[in-house]
């Protein structure tokens, strides 16, 4: 499980895959594969990125890695009737097209084992509602780069109470600020992909 962990730490992509072929051949329980080896070595990443000893670069091709090793992993996963740690709908609000803070939230979500339903960029209300409904999230996480898209977030947040909708939310993005989370009635804020993790989890325990 080390092994594999730092596989996915140093993105090598054809050891993590490889490694946790050989941990499902000998045995090792699916859970076990995703938390000890591959969420480690994610979480590890996660750590490293926050205290700014690794970079964009480092975490994509993590995520790269553990993406691949997943899609062998989670058929077995499903087998066993592992159930992720919580559904999140993500998206980028309305109006916004910046989408690489977004996608490393993502990862850094589905690396802790949250199922994360990803809308994209451009993201209006009437999308999130929808997919709210279908998808019954635990959280909504929402993304904004520009000043003049922020206000979206309001909206958005509006709406799913208007909705009925009981799912936490949370912001982040550059020009969002705690003090914004609190004007607009978010759940949580978090300034990067990692503490995001962090927020989540604090958020449903
Ligand atoms: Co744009 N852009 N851009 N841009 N762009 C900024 C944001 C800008 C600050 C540049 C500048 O002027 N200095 C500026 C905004 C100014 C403002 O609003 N005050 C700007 C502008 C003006 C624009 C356009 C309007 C330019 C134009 O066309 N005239 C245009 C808008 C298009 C649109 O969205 N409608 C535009 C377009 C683009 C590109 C398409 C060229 C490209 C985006 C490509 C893409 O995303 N696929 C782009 C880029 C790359 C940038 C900069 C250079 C980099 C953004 C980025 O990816 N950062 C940016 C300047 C800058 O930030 N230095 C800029 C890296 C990324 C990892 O960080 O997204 O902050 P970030 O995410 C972090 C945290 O914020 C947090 O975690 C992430 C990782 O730790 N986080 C969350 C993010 N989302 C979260 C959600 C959460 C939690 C945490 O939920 C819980």
């Amino acid at each position: 499980m080390q092994a594999l962990a730092d596989a996915v730490i140093k993105g090598d992509q054809a050891s993590a895959v490889s490694l946790t072929k050989e941990a499902i051949d000998a045995g090792i329980a699916p859970a076990s594969i995703l938390s000890d080896g591959l969420v480690a070595g994610m979480g590890v990443i996660g750590v490293r990125f926050k205290n700014n000893e690794v970079y964009i670069p480092e975490v994509l091709i993590a995520a790269r890695a553990m993406k691949a090793a997943m899609e062998i992993l989670e058929p077995k996963l499903i087998e066993c009737g592992v159930e992720p740690v919580a559904t999140v709908i993500i998206a980028t609000v309305a109006g916004d097209l910046h989408d690489i803070g977004k996608n490393l939230v993502a990862m850094m979500l589905k690396g802790a084992g949250f199922r994360v339903v990803d809308l994209g960029v451009n993201c209006t209300s009437e999308k999130y509602i929808e997919a709210a409904k279908e998808h019954n999230p635990d959280l909504i996480a929402m993304s904004a780069l520009l000043t003049t898209t922020m206000p979206a977030m309001e909206g958005i947040i509006q709406a799913i109470k208007e909705e009925g909708i009981g799912a936490k939310v949370i912001i982040g993005g550059a020009p969002v600020t705690q003090v914004f989370c609190d004007k607009i009635g978010a759940d949580g804020y978090s300034p990067d992909a990692a503490s995001a993790v962090v927020l989540a989890k604090s958020l449903l325990s």
